[in-house]
């Protein structure tokens, strides 16, 4: 497979300025006519270079004109992936290209036809100049049976449509912005559709419309009303106005990735339209809204201004991620969604970026770019462009944006353009800020500080550093905005004047780490003071606060002012005790892991009292306190303890969930009761309320679950059976999965009964299920690869079963390889029908971080990936990321 460099760019030799497509589509072929209005783009060479089209070996080429004559197949070069003309005229000429395409760029979901062009899938499509630096205006003209497929789609606005003879029927679009070919749509299927309309701040009024099959319609109200508030939102936070005046959007139920923000014509994964309160938990909501909000965000950052190439890629989904992110933020509760985002990044982008594919926001290279649509480049991109943010202010930032869509708007820019935007706005150098595209890797910061009484100043050290990652050993400086507060003893915020800042005082100053080392005094300071360091998450590094006590993180968990640094006192109480416990665990001989923990001391009162006292404090927000009492993610843990054994991690911290469940058995409880009336209240959308208080109540039910008392399995039957809505059903389920029980089996029937024709409520059953941590449940989820509500061709369907599996420790770290093995077949298997989805399935295991664990693990793991490295006809989307893990 061919590697593809950054370093290698160079300017396209031509440039189109108009393209006609035209699509003739039957069941078996469609015809393709495509006209190309080309134009020179080599300067003043002296004969016109090549022209090297894009293409598939799927397409069947049936002629070619270049200035309206028809070439010999002689006279122009055609391989697998390219048609290459030449001779060809000086000044502008027009190439017609008919021919038959394949289902690469134009594939069928549900009886429907549906484009997905996002990376390089329009060669599929057409021969073209397929990258995201050519950017055109298209004519689109659809034909079909009217019967089969009444509605026909495409960018931009409808021009003409109309009725042919033989029951055919045809329509056409035009888009009157440059788009780049990525952006191209087609939809052609029995679609039902809902209308809703948006009237924009220049008094436009804009059609919106929802596209889904029939039995699907009456639930995207939450989806339009999704819409509507975020491009009200983009209006009021950065005065971007939506640009035509008509807005599709269209769910399938095949498809990869979560959706895609074609020009106008939005297509997404159903799960991300439809939504119901007896079908869609609040999460999904959530979603929902976000996704929504993100794909419709994209019509200016991505569609307006685009990436010049795809190693750009960061500019427009990081950028945009960072503004869904700032939408969920302002529509429901800031901190936590904050929160939320930030366990996203340390779960998952932390380990991506310590295991085998990390890379920058903007790598130097790819073999196949649909693999790095990843965290790093959305996740950890969406917190580089909040650094300008943290840096700028919102004001700031704001200019910035102006800035930037007054420069560029109609091109394809980069990364580089994007910062010299923010800089240029503010009058700032951000050239630092240069070296966060170019070092993968999660920095690691080190604070040390002390109070000097004397003086009355506080002393801040801080040091950083980023370890070695594949392809880069020598890493340098990042600057890093570290926010810090001082909270006095009776827990106020002091105020803070920094040595050699002229600024007022403030409660909150951001410190910005340039340097390996620096040093930072804060003076009047009138008592020791806790410091509350990295406030509201101020950059994407480990922090390590040298000398901090549990007394200092159980006061801040009462008292910081910061709802991030508040529940971060939390989590970090909990993973250090976590991490001790797993030492005492794994150190002992002892068989029985209670009798090992408890001889070991365990759990300190002080902290189970800390939790108790947020889970009781009715006047935090609920969502916060949800999350304040949950204890960090495994995934946090790995990397942080050498060759690690996911078994015992997995045991020690459902020791720990039982010991608190036991211990403060009475105030969750009385959560519980607390926060019930939202079971009976009507559910309502976006109520961030009543999704609270079903978050606690839920959380509260989920500890006492694990304490196996009959009294509260038989309660959760019976949630599962009384719940009005999917959240509190389905939370009752997952309180029932990870043991054998008889109320497991009769829970999981019935759930199936009510619930077996909707493929999107089964998904969540298959979930469950698979993930599951009862030992030996691999029989079980070998039987649901062949249970109806499967199919290994739905990417969803997939994603639920195979993912979820990879996030049970118990039983895809078995210990006797079972799992591993499973996972590689599954691979294998799902390689030969999506290889994108098969890609997806290698990198969210752990097999691309097996240096992490034990080493009868790796070495079961990397026989795996040998194993698939080995098999004939690999494609090279699954080659990459499993040569790259056997480096
Ligand atoms: N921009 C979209 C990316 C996408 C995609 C990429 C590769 C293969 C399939 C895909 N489907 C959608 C999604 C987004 O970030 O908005
Ligand atoms: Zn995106």
């Amino acid at each position: 497979p061919q590697t593809i460099y950054r370093k290698d760019y160079t300017p396209t030799p031509y440039l189109i300025k108009h393209v006609y497509l035209e699509f003739l589509l039957n069941e078996d072929s469609t015809h393709v006519i495509s006209r190309l209005s080309m134009l020179p783009n080599y300067g003043s060479a002296s004969a016109p270079p090549i022209l090297e089209l894009d293409g598939r070996k799927d397409i069947k080429l049936l002629t070619v004109k270049v200035a309206g004559k028809e070439l010999q197949p002689s006279e122009y070069d055609l391989t697998e992936k390219l048609l290459t003309l030449s001779k060809l005229p000086k000044g502008e000429f027009e190439v017609e290209i008919k021919e038959n395409t394949s289902l690469e760029g134009l594939y069928k979901s549900g009886g429907n036809f549906c484009t997905q062009c996002e990376a390089e899938g329009f060669r599929g499509i057409t021969y073209f100049l397929d990258r995201p630096d050519v950017m055109a205006k298209y004519t689109t003209r659809i034909e079909a049976d009217a019967k089969s497929y009444p509605v026909l789609l495409s960018n931009g606005n409808l021009l003409e449509q109309g009725s042919l003879e033989g029951g055919r029927h045809f329509a056409v679009w035009e888009d009157p912005f440059v788009k780049p070919c990525y952006l191209f749509a087609l939809v052609a299927g029995d679609l039902a559709v809902r209308e809703d309309s948006f009237k924009t701040m220049s008094g436009r009024t804009v059609t919106l419309r929802i596209y889904t099959r029939a039995k699907d319609i009456d639930r995207v109200a939450w989806a339009m009303e999704s819409l509507k508030r975020a491009m009200k939102w983009d209006e009021d936070t950065f005065g971007l106005e939506y640009d035509l005046d008509l807005f599709n959007i269209v769910a399938v139920d095949d498809f990869n990735m979560g959706a895609m923000e074609n020009k106008s014509l939005n297509i997404f994964n159903s799960r991300l339209v439809i939504a119901s309160p007896s079908t869609s938990t609040d999460m999904d909501y959530s979603r929902v809204e976000g996704v929504v909000g993100h794909e419709y965000f994209h019509n200016w950052t991505g569609n307006r201004v685009t990436c010049r190439d795809w190693f750009q890629l960061t500019l427009k989904e990081g950028l945009t991620v960072f503004r869904d992110q700032e939408f969920s933020a302002d529509l429901n509760s800031r901190p936590v969604k904050r929160i939320e985002d930030v366990m996203r990044l340390r779960t998952a982008q932390f380990v991506e970026d310590a295991g085998s594919m990390a890379h920058p926001i903007r790598p130097d290279s790819y073999i196949k770019m649909d693999n790095f649509y990843t965290l790093t480049v959305y996740e950890k991109g969406a917190e580089i462009v909040r650094l300008y943010q943290t840096l700028l202010g919102k004001d700031g930032f704001r200019k910035g944006m102006d800035l930037y869509f007054k420069r560029h708007d109609g091109q394809a820019v980069t990364c580089d353009d994007f910062r010299n935007a923010m800089a240029d706005a503010n009058g700032q150098d951000l050239s630092a800020f240069a070296a966060w595209y170019a070092q993968a890797g999660t920095p690691h910061v080190k604070i040390a500080a002390s109070y000097n009484a004397a003086n009355r100043t506080y002393t801040v050290k801080a040091s950083q550093q980023t370890l070695p990652s594949p392809g880069q050993s020598e890493k340098g400086p990042v600057p890093i905005p570290v926010a810090v507060g001082l909270l006095g003893q009776d827990g106020t915020e002091l105020p803070l004047n920094l040595k050699g800042e002229s600024a007022e005082p403030a409660t909150t100053k951001v410190l910005l780490l340039t340097e390996k080392e620096q040093e930072f005094v804060f003076t009047e300071v009138s008592e020791k003071p806790v410091p509350s360091l990295l406030r509201d998450f101020s950059a994407p590094v480990k922090l390590e606060v040298e000398g901090q006590t549990e007394d200092e993180l159980v006061f801040l968990l009462a008292h910081d002012k910061d709802a991030f640094c508040r529940w971060e006192a939390g989590q970090r109480l909990l993973r250090s005790l976590l991490t001790s416990l797993y030492t005492s665990a794994s150190a002992s001989k002892e068989a029985k892991l209670e009798d090992r923990l408890s001889a070991a001391g365990a759990v300190p009162d002080k902290i189970v009292a800390a939790i108790g006292a947020v889970l009781s404090d009715k006047e935090l927000d609920g969502a916060f306190v949800a999350a304040a009492i949950s204890l960090p993610a495994a995934a946090e843990l790995i990397g942080s303890i050498p060759n690690i054994d996911p078994v015992l991690l997995h045991n020690v911290r459902q020791y720990l969930v039982r010991e608190l469940a036991a211990r403060l058995r009475p105030e969750l409880e009385a959560a519980i009761k607390r926060n019930e009336s939202a079971a009976g209240a009507s559910y309502v959308p976006g109520d961030s309320k009543q999704a609270a208080q079903r978050a606690i109540k839920n959380k509260a039910l989920s500890y006492l679950s694990a304490l196996k008392d009959p009294q509260v399995t038989a309660d959760l039957l019976q949630r599962t059976r009384s719940a009005t809505n999917m959240t509190d059903q389905i939370s009752a389920l997952a309180c029932l999965v990870d043991s054998e029980s008889p109320e497991r089996e009769i829970a999981l029937a019935e759930f199936y009964e009510q619930w077996k024709d909707d493929g999107l409520v089964m998904l969540k059953w298959i979930a469950l299920q698979a993930g599951s941590n009862f030992e030996g449940n691999l029989k079980n989820v070998e039987k649901l690869v062949s249970h109806p509500a499967f199919s290994i061709t739905n990417p969803n369907a997939c994603y639920s079963l195979f993912l979820a599996f990879l996030r049970s420790p118990v039983n895809f770290h078995a210990a006797d390889g079972s799992g591993y093995t499973f996972i590689a077949d599954s691979i294998l298997k799902v390689d030969k029908i999506n290889r994108q989805v098969a890609s997806r399935m290698v990198s969210s295991s752990a097999f691309t971080a097996w240096k992490d664990y034990d080493v009868e693990r790796q070495q079961m793991m990397k026989e795996q990936l040998a194993r698939i490295n080995a098999e004939n006809g690999l494609s090279e989307n699954v080659f990459e990321i499993v040569s790259k893990s056997l480096e």
